[in-house]
Parts: C-alpha cells; structure tokens; sequence
C-alpha cells in the first residue's frame, strides 16, 4: 500500500484522511478519526473498513474477496442501488457497487468526526433511467453513519428505484449471536421461493442458510454477539426494509469470493427499500436513506 502523504489533509480536529493504493491497487481511503479507523475503495463508495479503538473490527470483509475492477468486493458495505437482487440480463444488485464513484469533498470536523461525500457520476448504465444524481456521505466518529441520497432531476415522471446498504457484520460465531428487532415483521423468505411469513421470534437465531427480505418496518435492529461481548445496534431513516443474509454452509461452499468456514464469522442486516418498500419518487424530490452503526460492550 502506497501513502501519498502529500494528499493527507489534517482538519482542525483530530480526525484525518489519506489517500492509499488499497488491494489490487484499487484507489482508497483511509479515514482516522480519535475513536476509530475506516477504509473507504471509490470502486462502489464502498466502506470495507470501520474499527473503533477498543473493539473489533464492526465489517466482515472476506478473505476471498476479489478486489478488481468491476467486480463486486465481499464484505464491508456494497452499496445497492438502483435495483436490488437479479434483473434479467443485468448485473445483481444494481451498477452502483462496481462504479468508481467520485470523491467530491472532506470534511474532517472541529469535534473529530470526518465525513466524506461521494457522486455517483453519469455512466451509461445510468442513462435507461431518468436523469438522476446519488450523492453518499460517509461520516466516522465513535459511530459509523451512511447517507444515500437520491434527487430525480426530472420536472414531470417518477424515479422509480430500490435501494440497500448491504452492511455485513462481523461476529465472533454465528452461533452465539441473535438479533432483535424484528418480531411480527412480515417477511419474503428467499430460502423458500420469497414464501411470505411472519417473524415469531423476539430473538432471532441463525442456524441454517437465511436470506430474508422484512417490509414495511422503519425499527432498530440490535444484533447481540456474546461471543465477542458486544451489542451492534443499526438504527435508521427512510428505510422500510430490513434483509438478513447469512448463505451457510451449501452456499458459502458455491461463492468463490467467500471462504468455506467464513459464514461462522459474518451476518448481513441490511437496510433500504425493496421488493414493495420500493421508492417512487416524484420529480425534483430527494430521498435520504440514512444509517447509523453503534456498538459497544454487552
Ligand atoms: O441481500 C441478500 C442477497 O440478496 C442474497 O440473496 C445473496 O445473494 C446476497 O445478497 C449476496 O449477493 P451478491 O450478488 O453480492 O453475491
């Protein structure tokens, strides 16, 4: 990894970014702020990397991950949008994730914190939908917080679009790990051809693939690790849709950008707008998805 310390830039505070060569020489930021470290590939505006002082890391990344251009990384935080999941003769998940997006300022604050804002810039993979504009801002401190927000530029037709910050955390094992949060959720269950239910668990506990869209729910979720004696708690705004995603032992075997034995070490709680939760949004208006990560000692 290469430093260019000519490119670092100190703010009054003590919060500071550096620009690096990451893996595959894929350009990065490094984000240092007095409580924490996070990595921040333009490919995606994709976080891989949040880590406070005193804990460990927040993100799985996988070691498998592919870290070249255009393909998607495995882990941290892709950025799902315009459309989330498969689309007939398109790419899952949306383009947003294996775009270089463009660093357009930071800003490290007066009380340390940095934020850093990213555009989406005019690919052609853009242009079959109506003119828009994706900024995302990434702000650390003692917590992690993630802004998407999407403005139709249009005067007169809908921008009709699913979003999701597919956030994967990192556990101590998945055996000892629940979430909370979702109970009387009505969910699609993805492991059974998106058979529609209700959750019934105060406690969710994971212990065979699950890959969950929940709708219609705006609440926290707090994942409990008791493995690693911490609480994770994702609080958001403007998302209706919560997804839990761990692929097992079968599927985790069938990914070659993710290790046999690394779905013990990671879930997926994710945040947006899919499925029936999709945004419509009317012309010259703004939608803020908005995400904020905390965790601390159980
Ligand atoms: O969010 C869960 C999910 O849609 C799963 O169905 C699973 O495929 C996962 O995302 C990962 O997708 P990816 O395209 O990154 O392999």
């Amino acid at each position: 990894m290469r430093n260019n310390e000519n490119e670092e830039k100190s703010g009054s505070g003590a919060g500071r970014v550096a620009f690096l060569d990451g893996r595959g020489e894929m350009p990065m930021l490094q984000v240092i702020t007095p409580w924490s470290t996070s990595e921040i590939y333009l490919q995606g505006a994709h976080v891989t990397h949040f880590k406070k002082k005193d804990e460990p890391p927040l993100l799985f990344l996988s070691q498998c991950s592919r870290f070249e251009e255009g393909q998607p990384i495995r882990g941290g935080i892709p950025v799902v949008f315009p459309w989330f999941g498969p689309r007939e003769g398109l790419n899952q998940h949306g383009f947003a994730r294996l775009k270089n997006w463009e660093l357009k300022e930071f800003a490290p604050a007066s009380d340390g914190s940095v934020s850093v804002r990213f555009r989406l810039p005019d690919y052609p993979e853009a242009s079959t939908f109506l003119p828009f504009t994706a900024d995302y801002i990434v702000t650390v401190s003692n917590i992690l917080k993630l802004e998407l927000v999407v403005t139709n530029k249009s005067e007169t037709e809908e921008f009709v679009f699913e979003n999701c910050l597919h956030t994967y955390f990192e556990v101590g094992d998945i055996n000892k790990i629940f979430i909370s949060g979702l109970k009387g959720v009505r969910y699609l269950d993805k492991v059974e051809n998106f058979l529609e239910k209700t959750e019934t668990e105060e406690m969710l506990r994971i212990r065979s693939e699950v890959d969950r869209i929940y709708l219609n729910t705006a609440d926290p979720v707090e994942i409990v690790d008791q493995s690693l004696n911490r609480k994770i708690r994702i609080e958001k705004q403007a998302s209706l849709s919560t997804v839990v995603w761990n692929p097992w032992i079968a599927k985790a075997q069938q990914m070659p950008d993710f290790g046999n034995e690394e779905f013990e070490r990671m879930v997926c709680v994710e945040s947006g707008n899919v499925a029936a939760n999709q945004i419509r949004l009317p012309p010259k208006e703004s939608s803020h998805l908005t995400l904020m990560l905390s965790s601390g000692k159980l």
